[in-house]
C-alpha cells in the first residue's frame, strides 16, 4: 500500500452535480442503479480529454451507459478500485448498475446489515463500496434516493433530506423516494431500511421552522430514547443561542444500530448512531453513558454546520470539522453541566490517550501530511488535540472575536469544501489577531514541553517567570520550530487570594488571570508591584495542550490545592503533587527501597476529602490519583508493574489512614435520593463511589459488606457497575457468584453485557488474561460486533496496563492473535486495537522485543489490510 500525501492534492478532474440512486434491497443481492450528472471541472483546464475515473470497490458491475446509450466494453476498464471511462464529453450523464451483498459486509463500511436491518456508513471512503463515484469530499452533489424493499421485513425506509414520494408494489415490496436539497459530499450519504420503532418530538427554530425529530430504534428499546431526544433539543437551542446557527430542514432523523465501528455519524438529516450513544435509562446506563449521549448527540447535530454545510476539501483537513465540532460539543456540555468537571475530564482524556499517541510511532500533526489508510487517522490527535487548537484560538481571540470569526467562516464558505487554513484565515481576518505562527499547531506533531522558572525579588518587588519551550522530535519531523503558546497565569498572595497583575511597562494592573504569549524558545515575563513572594498558578484552565515542568514546591502545590481560584488548576495542583510523589515511589520500588507515603500528602488529600461536600463532583475528580497511563507518560521508560504496585500502595495507604473520612463521606452520600442526571446528583454518586473504591482497596469486612450491599440494593447502573467493578478486582468469596448473577440479570441488554465484559477485562487480578480468553468463547461475545471487541479486547489492551504488559509477553501474543483474527472481517476495528503496539518504544528492551516479535508476525501475514499494515509497519520503524 502506498502513502497518499497532502502536497499531491489536486482538484478533481470531473465534478458531479446530481446523483440519482435507486436501491433494490434484497436478501441475496442488492442492486444499485446510479445516474450521475457529470461535467469537467473548470478549475482543471488540463483535464480536457482525460478519461473519467470513478472509485469503486467490491462492486459487481452490471452495466454502464452514457447519456442513455450503453458504453461499449472496450471504452471502459474495471480494476479492483476503479471504473475508467474513455472519451467522455464535457458534460454528460453516466448510469451504472452494480450488485452488492450487504449481508456479507462485516467491515461495516458501505451498506451493511445490523440485526437484520440495512444501514450505511460512508465516512471516510465507504460510498465507493455502494456504487461507482468520485469518492472525495470536494465533490459535492444533490442526491435523490429511491429505496425499494420487502415491506414486511423493512417497513421503515430512510435516506437524507425530505421524503417526496412513496408507494407499494403488488408483490409485497414498497418504496420511498428521498431528496436532499443541500449539495453534499458522498461521505454524508445515508440509507436505512428496517423494522424500527421511533420516538417523535418537535423543535421550533428561531425563525419559526417546525422541525420533526425522530429517533429510530429496534423494537424493545423505545423506553431508552428520552435522554437522547432531550439532548438533541438542547443542542439545537444551544447552537442558535451561542452561534446563531439554525437547523435547515423540516426533518431530523437519528437511527441507532448495534453494529457500528465508531460512535456515530453526522449524515445530512439522517444521523446513524451506535446504540451506545442513544439508549439509556437509569437502570441500564451509567452517568458517564448519559453524559456521553448528551455530548455525542450534540456533536453530530453540530456537524450540520461544522462539517456538512462547510465541509473538508480533503481528508487531511479532517480536524477542520472534527476538532471544531469536538470543541463545540465540549462547550455545550460545559454549559449543560459543570464546566470545571468537564474540563478536568477532557484534559484527563487528552493527557492519557492523545499524549500517548503523540509519543508513539503513530504520532502525527493535527493536519497529517500523509496517510496510507485514512481510517487510521480518526484519532485523539485530530479530534481532541484538534479541539484544543480551536480552544487556543478561542483564548487568543476572546469569545467575541471567536464568534466574529465563526460568522465570517460561514459567510465565506457556506456550501464549500475547505481547508484548515481557510478556517484560520477567517478567524484572523475577523479579529485582526495574527495567527501566522499559531498555524504551526496544525503542522507540527508532538506535545510541547514547557519549563517554567520563577524568581521573586523582594527588594524590587518583582516576580519573574522564565518560560522555555521545546517540541520533541516525532516520526518524519526531527526538528521543530517554536510554537505560539497561550499560557494563562495567575499569582496567589499569602492569603490565597489572586493578586492584581501588572507586567513591566504597564501603567496599571489589569485582571488577576493573564494571557501570556509564549512565541520564542525562551520568554521572560516580569510582574511588578508584587508585595510578597506569590505562588504561581500556571496554565490556568489548561490553556494549551503542553506538558509543564515548573519549579513549584510541594508546599506551594498544597497551597494551590486549597486556594487556587481556577478550579482546573486546583485539581491540577493535586495531580502534579500526586504524580511527583508516586513517581518518586516508583523509583523507590525499582531500587528495592521500602515504600512510604509522606504524611503531608495524606493530610493534603484528607483536607480535600473533608471539604468534599462543598463540591462533590469536583472532589470526586480531585481525590483520584493520577492514572497508571498518565504516570507512564511522565516516565522515560514506562514500568507498568512498578506503576501499578505503587499506585495500589498509595490507594491502600490513603484508604487506611483516612478510613473514617472515606466511610463518613460514603455514608453521607449513599442515602436514597431519587435519581436524576443533573450535574449535582452525578457528582454525589461519583464521590460516593470513589469513597467506596478507597474502602474496597482495604478489602476488609465492613467495606465488603458495604460494597455487596450497594451491589444488591442499587437501582442505578452507575452504582451497580461501580460495586461490581470493585468486587471484580477483589478476592471476595462472593465474586464469581456476583459476576454470574449480573450476567443472568442483564443478558438481554447487549450494552449492559458490554460493561460486564469490560469490568472483567480491566480487572487487575493476575488471572485477568485467563478470564478474558475464556470470555472470548462466551455465547454473548461476538467478534463481529465492534462494541464487544472494544469492551473485551480493547478493555484488556488499553484499560489494563499491568496485565496487558505482563513480562512474559502473554498479553502481546493475545492481542496479535485477536488483531489477526479481526483483520479479515473488520480492518478498521482490527487496526484500532493496535494502539498499545504503536507505543512499544516507551517500554524496556525486553518488552520492546516481545512486542516487535508480535508485530513482525502480523506484518508477515499474507493479505493484511492497509489499515493494520500501516500501524504495524510504522510501529516497527
Ligand atoms: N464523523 C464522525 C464523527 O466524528 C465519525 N465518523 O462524528
Ligand atoms: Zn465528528
Amino acid at each position: 500500500p502506498k502513502a497518499i500525501r497532502l502536497q499531491d492534492y489536486r482538484p478533481p478532474a470531473h465534478l458531479i452535480d446530481t446523483v440519482d440512486l435507486q436501491f433494490e434491497l434484497g436478501e441475496e443481492v442488492t442492486t444499485v442503479r446510479s445516474t450521475l450528472g457529470i461535467r469537467r471541472n473548470p478549475d482543471r483546464p488540463d483535464a480536457a480529454g482525460l478519461p473519467l475515473t470513478l472509485d469503486g470497490q467490491r462492486l459487481d458491475l452490471v452495466s454502464v451507459a452514457l447519456d442513455g446509450t450503453p458504453v461499449a466494453p472496450d471504452r471502459y476498464t474495471v480494476t479492483a478500485d476503479h471504473l475508467t471511462v474513455d472519451q467522455v464529453p464535457e458534460c454528460f450523464s453516466l448510469e451504472t448498475v452494480v450488485r452488492i451483498k450487504p449481508q456479507e459486509n462485516t467491515a461495516l463500511e458501505g451498506l451493511y446489515k445490523s440485526s437484520g436491518n440495512f444501514c450505511t456508513q460512508c465516512e471516510a471512503e465507504g460510498f465507493r463500496k455502494i456504487t461507482y463515484f468520485i469518492d472525495r469530499p470536494d465533490v459535492m452533489a444533490r442526491y435523490a434516493t429511491t429505496i425499494t424493499a420487502e415491506k414486511a421485513r423493512y417497513p421503515v425506509l430512510l435516506s437524507n433530506g425530505n421524503l417526496v414520494a412513496s408507494g407499494e408494489h403488488e408483490d409485497g415490496r414498497h418504496w420511498a423516494r428521498w431528496e436532499d436539497p443541500f449539495p453534499k459530499p458522498c461521505y454524508l450519504f445515508a440509507l436505512v431500511a428496517g423494522n424500527l420503532r421511533h420516538a417523535e418530538d418537535h423543535f421550533r427554530t428561531f425563525s419559526g421552522r417546525e422541525v420533526t425529530l425522530r429517533i429510530y430504534v429496534e423494537p424493545g428499546n423505545e423506553d431508552k430514547v428520552d435522554h437522547a431526544m432531550r439532548s438533541l433539543k438542547k443542542s439545537m437551542r444551544w447552537d442558535e443561542e451561542v452561534y446563531g446557527l439554525e437547523y435547515d430542514l423540516d426533518i431530523f432523523n437519528i437511527v441507532a444500530v448495534g453494529d457500528f465501528n465508531m460512535g456515530a455519524m453526522e449524515n445530512k438529516s439522517l444521523n446513524v448512531f451506535n446504540t451506545k450513544y442513544i439508549l439509556a435509562k437509569p437502570e441500564t446506563a451509567t452517568d458517564n453513558d448519559f453524559l456521553g449521549i448528551e455530548s455525542v448527540v450534540a456533536h453530530e447535530y453540530f456537524h450540520n454546520w461544522t462539517g456538512n454545510r462547510v465541509t473538508c476539501r480533503d481528508w487531511f483537513q479532517l480536524s477542520l470539522k472534527e476538532g471544531l465540532t469536538v470543541f463545540r460539543d465540549q462547550e455545550f456540555s460545559s454549559d449543560m453541566n459543570s464546566r470545571a468537571v468537564k474540563r478536568i475530564a477532557d484534559v484527563q482524556g487528552l493527557r492519557t490517550v492523545q499524549f500517548q499517541e503523540d509519543a508513539g510511532a503513530m504520532a502525527h500533526p493535527v493536519r497529517p501530511d500523509s496517510y496510507v489508510e485514512i481510517n487510521n487517522f480518526y484519532t485523539p490527535t485530530v479530534y481532541n488535540k484538534g479541539a484544543e487548537v480551536i480552544r487556543m484560538i478561542h483564548t487568543l481571540l476572546g469569545p467575541e472575536g471567536f464568534r466574529k470569526g465563526m460568522d465570517l467562516y460561514f459567510q465565506r464558505h457556506d456550501g464549500q469544501a475547505v481547508t484548515c487554513d481557510d478556517f484560520v484565515a477567517a478567524m484572523a481576518d475577523a479579529s485582526g489577531v495574527d495567527l501566522s505562527q499559531f498555524q504551526l499547531w496544525y503542522r507540527q506533531a508532538g506535545t510541547p514541553d514547557l519549563s517554567v522558572a520563577t524568581a521573586y525579588d523582594e527588594a524590587a518587588r518583582t516576580y519573574r517567570l522564565t518560560i522555555r519551550q521545546t517540541v520533541p522530535p516525532t516520526p518524519g519531523q526531527p526538528d521543530k520550530q517554536p510554537m505560539h503558546i497561550p499560557v494563562v497565569v495567575g499569582l496567589l498572595g499569602p492569603d490565597g487570594a489572586d493578586l492584581p497583575l501588572r507586567l513591566t511597562g504597564e501603567a496599571a494592573p489589569a485582571g488577576t488571570s493573564r494571557l501570556l504569549h509564549v512565541r520564542k524558545a525562551e520568554e521572560v515575563f516580569e510582574f511588578v508591584d508584587v508585595p510578597a513572594r506569590p505562588v504561581p498558578s500556571i496554565l490556568r484552565g489548561f490553556s494549551a495542550p503542553v506538558k509543564v515542568k515548573a519549579d513549584v514546591s510541594d508546599a506551594d502545590l498544597t497551597f494551590l490545592m486549597a486556594n487556587d481560584s481556577d478550579a482546573f488548576n486546583r485539581w491540577e495542583a493535586g495531580q502534579i503533587l500526586g504524580g511527583r510523589i508516586l513517581l518518586g515511589l516508583v523509583a523507590d520500588q525499582q531500587a528495592g527501597r521500602l515504600l512510604d507515603l509522606p504524611q503531608s500528602y495524606v493530610d493534603a488529600v484528607g483536607a480535600v476529602l473533608r471539604d468534599a461536600d462543598a463540591d462533590p463532583a469536583f472532589a470526586a475528580q480531585a481525590l483520584v490519583l493520577p492514572t497508571e497511563a498518565y504516570l507512564g507518560t511522565q516516565m522515560d521508560v514506562v514500568d507498568p508493574e512498578a506503576i501499578h504496585t505503587v499506585r495500589e500502595f498509595a490507594r491502600k495507604t490513603l484508604a487506611a489512614r483516612l478510613r473514617p473520612d472515606w466511610l463518613a463521606t460514603y455514608r453521607r452520600h449513599a442515602g436514597n435520593q431519587s435519581f436524576s442526571v443533573e450535574a449535582d446528583a452525578i457528582g454525589r454518586r461519583a464521590l460516593k463511589n470513589l469513597c467506596l473504591a478507597y474502602l474496597m482497596a482495604l478489602e476488609d469486612e465492613e467495606a465488603l459488606s458495604l460494597c455487596l450491599g450497594q451491589y444488591h440494593g442499587a437501582t442505578a447502573m452507575t452504582d451497580v457497575i461501580a460495586s461490581l467493578q470493585f468486587l471484580s478486582n477483589s478476592n471476595a468469596p462472593q465474586r464469581d457468584e456476583v459476576l454470574a448473577g449480573f450476567y443472568e440479570r442483564w443478558k438481554g441488554e447487549p450494552l449492559v453485557v458490554d460493561k460486564w465484559f469490560g469490568v472483567q477485562a480491566m480487572s487487575y487480578r493476575p488471572d485477568a488474561l485467563e478470564r478474558v480468553t475464556e470470555l472470548l468463547k462466551h455465547p454473548a461475545f461476538e467478534i463481529r460486533n465492534p462494541n464487544k471487541v472494544y469492551a473485551l479486547i480493547g478493555g484488556f489492551a488499553n484499560g489494563n496496563p499491568v496485565r496487558f504488559h505482563d513480562a512474559t509477553g502473554s498479553g502481546y501474543r493475545f492481542l496479535a492473535d485477536q488483531v489477526l483474527r479481526l483483520d479479515p472481517m473488520n480492518p478498521q476495528v482490527a487496526a484500532r486495537m493496535m494502539g498499545p503496539f504503536s507505543r512499544l518504544r516507551r517500554y524496556d528492551a525486553a518488552r520492546q522485543a516481545l512486542m516487535k516479535a508480535q508485530l513482525e508476525r502480523i506484518v508477515a501475514t499474507p493479505g493484511l489490510s492497509p489499515d493494520v499494515f500501516e500501524v504495524a509497519s510504522k510501529s516497527l520503524e
